[in-house]
């Protein structure tokens, strides 16, 4: 039988992330995706916008679980990124009930970057997200995130140790699996590191210069779809930080499109890395 997996994120009709970069790059990789939106914005909610609606999806989620029930829908993975705080319960449920044997869980902790939770997000967010890292197979946090859900302070300035530190207490949290984004240990690399509770690995690419919104869905995205495909986590996480740079090569001469990635253009790339 083929793979089938779901995604549960917003959909954010513009911007280049979440479900319009996750469907495409997931689709791309040959796996049947399936999603649940968990909001519906007229746009990503980063700085540039002026502002955006919110639609707030959250009462479909226990009747499309229903739904699925009745037609014996089920997964081989699950993919979640942009969710609220009181979806975290139904995703557990959701999760629970559609898992094909063996299903993978795979969790983007988004909530913040750079330092700052996204607009929307509390300071109870991380508490409920460790619900959803709990029993997760891979979870995928950038520095931030990372430090939110530890309770530590944000500091962009990593060392070897401080990594491995990160890894460690991010994998007691209940995942089986850590990758920690934005790693850099020098100005021109920068990458990820991958923990699977008994050993780290890192992965760095060319640093570019350029940063782009979007960029967390689109490496998320990549790691969800080459797993899937059957690629290590150390393969994944390369593929889709390779994946990234294309991405951001593709962007970088258009000084207009400051809202997000040009992934689309990379697709070709990825097609090619997962032959
Ligand atoms: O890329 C994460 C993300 C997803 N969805 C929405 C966002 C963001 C980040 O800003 O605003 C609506």
């Amino acid at each position: 039988m083929d793979k089938r997996l779901l995604t549960i994120q917003d959909i954010s009709c513009v911007g280049q992330c979440s479900l319009t970069v996750a469907l495409p790059v997931i689709s791309a990789c040959g796996i049947e995706t399936a999603i649940l939106p968990s909001s519906v914005l007229s746009n990503h909610t980063a700085p540039g916008f002026s502002g955006w609606t919110f639609t707030d999806l959250t009462n479909d989620m226990p009747k499309i679980l229903e739904r699925w029930l009745t037609e014996k829908i089920d997964f081989d993975a699950f993919y979640t990124g942009y969710v609220s705080k009181a979806q975290i319960p139904y995703i557990l449920d959701i999760m629970k009930k559609t898992a094909r044997p063996g299903a993978l869980r795979i969790v983007d902790p988004v909530m913040a970057d750079n330092g700052v939770m996204y607009a929307g997000f509390d300071a109870d967010f991380p508490e409920e997200m460790k619900k959803l890292v709990n029993g997760a197979d891979v979870i995928m946090p950038n520095l931030t995130e990372a430090s939110f859900l530890l309770g530590i302070p944000y500091d962009p300035v990593l060392t070897q140790e401080k990594t491995e530190k990160i890894l460690k207490d991010l994998h007691k949290l209940g995942a089986k699996n850590v990758i920690l984004t934005g790693v850099s240990f020098e100005e021109t690399k920068l990458g990820a590191a991958c923990y699977d509770g008994v050993k780290t690995d890192y992965y760095f690419a060319e640093k570019q210069a350029l940063s782009c919104h979007g960029t967390g869905d689109v490496y998320a995205s990549a790691v969800a779809g080459a797993l899937v495909r059957g690629k290590s986590l150390l393969e994944a996480s390369a593929i889709a930080a390779d994946f990234v740079v294309e991405s951001i090569k593709k962007t970088q001469d258009d000084k207009d499109h400051w809202y997000g990635v040009k992934f689309e253009k990379a697709l070709p790339y990825l097609i090619e890395r997962l032959k």
